[in-house]
């Protein structure tokens, strides 16, 4: 039998992989962190979400690092992390999922539901102000799986739809910026923000009050893409002025975000517990059998992660 892959993640048992895997590849030695990993000098392969620091150095024998998410900054983060293939799971659920989020918070400020629900508590029949499909401007920043995904089902709904990321994009019925140069344009065209960039050493940090200064008054902010994103102190003033006029927000700089943390009591921001996109082994297992089947045939790699850009 070839060598075993390992399950780390501390948060599910792994069964669904297992299941999915070996339907995939014929019989596996499958081990996982939850049940031990027994001799770790057998281990070829890693499917890995939040390891701990150092754990994956351990394991003498490791020809591939998967991440079990399609964010790769927590396995980046271990700076003992060994020099194999790096590769994330692709995985389409996920991505529609990602996109239903920033869809549903995006009409949710759009439609005026949150003053629609205080009208009926008051029993109060009280249309709002209309504003048109065609004058809400969304901007997308990162232009990668998800952000491409959810700025076409935006411009599919007659959003003016932009997106924003490294280097230069084409897509249809997407106004594209790129760059440091293209960012201020971009902001001061959009009235839902949209953040899916990966967190990298050039991206953390990103939101802080320079880019809240730049985007117009009353924009809305809904945040899936990490919490080191966000400068908090810069977000919470910002909401305070009344500037950004409300915040979604599924990623924290502390996750699960500390009891005593500020945006739990806001009164314009909306949490949710990191639960934007979830791992479905389902629709990314196909993606790491056709890489495990490639590593083991010496083939090329797919959905690689470029350990120097961070993403
Ligand atoms: P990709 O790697 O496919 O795309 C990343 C995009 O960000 C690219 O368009 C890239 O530009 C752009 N980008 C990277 N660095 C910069 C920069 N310095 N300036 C401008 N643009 C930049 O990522 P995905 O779409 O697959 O995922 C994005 C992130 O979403 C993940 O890294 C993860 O953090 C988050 N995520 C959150 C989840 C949740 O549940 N909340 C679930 C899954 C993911 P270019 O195209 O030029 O390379
Ligand atoms: C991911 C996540 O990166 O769930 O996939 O955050």
């Amino acid at each position: 039998m070839a060598g075993a892959i390992a399950y780390i993640s501390r948060d599910t048992d792994g069964l669904a992989w297992n299941k999915l895997l070996a339907e995939g590849l014929g019989p596996i030695d499958f081990r996982t962190l939850r049940a031990g990993l027994g001799n770790t000098d057998d281990i070829e392969i890693a499917l890995a979400w939040k390891p701990t620091p150092g754990l994956l150095a351990s394991f003498r024998n490791l020809k591939m690092i998967v991440s079990l998410g399609m964010g790769v900054d927590h396995l980046l983060a271990d700076d003992k992390l060994p020099d194999v293939a790096i590769t994330r799971i692709m995985d389409e659920g996920l991505v529609g999922q990602m996109s239903e989020y920033a869809l549903y918070w995006g009409l949710w400020h759009h439609r005026d539901i949150e003053k629609y629900a205080a009208s009926q508590r008051a029993q109060q029949w009280k249309p709002e102000e209309f504003v048109d499909t065609i004058h809400r401007r969304i901007g997308v920043m990162g232009l990668g799986t998800i952000g491409q995904d959810t700025a076409r089902k935006f411009a599919a709904l007659g959003f003016p739809t932009a997106g924003w990321s490294r280097t230069a994009k084409t897509l249809p019925g997407v106004e594209t910026f790129h760059g440091a140069d293209g960012l201020p344009k971009f902001l001061a065209r959009t009235d839902i923000l949209v953040n899916v960039l990966p967190l990298t050493r050039e991206t953390r940090g990103i939101m802080d009050k320079t880019l809240f200064a730049a985007l117009p008054k009353g924009c809305f902010v809904i945040n899936m893409g990490r919490g080191g994103h966000v400068v908090d102190d810069d977000l919470l003033a910002a909401l305070d002025s009344g500037h950004i006029g409300g915040a979604a927000l599924d990623v924290f700089n502390v996750e699960p975000l500390p009891p005593e943390h500020r945006y739990w009591t806001h009164p314009r921001v909306h949490i949710t517990p990191h639960m934007a996109g979830y791992t479905n082994p389902r629709t990314a297992s196909p993606g790491v059998i056709d890489n495990i089947k490639a590593l083991r045939a010496g083939q090329p790699l797919k959905n690689t992660v470029d350990a120097k850009t961070g993403y």
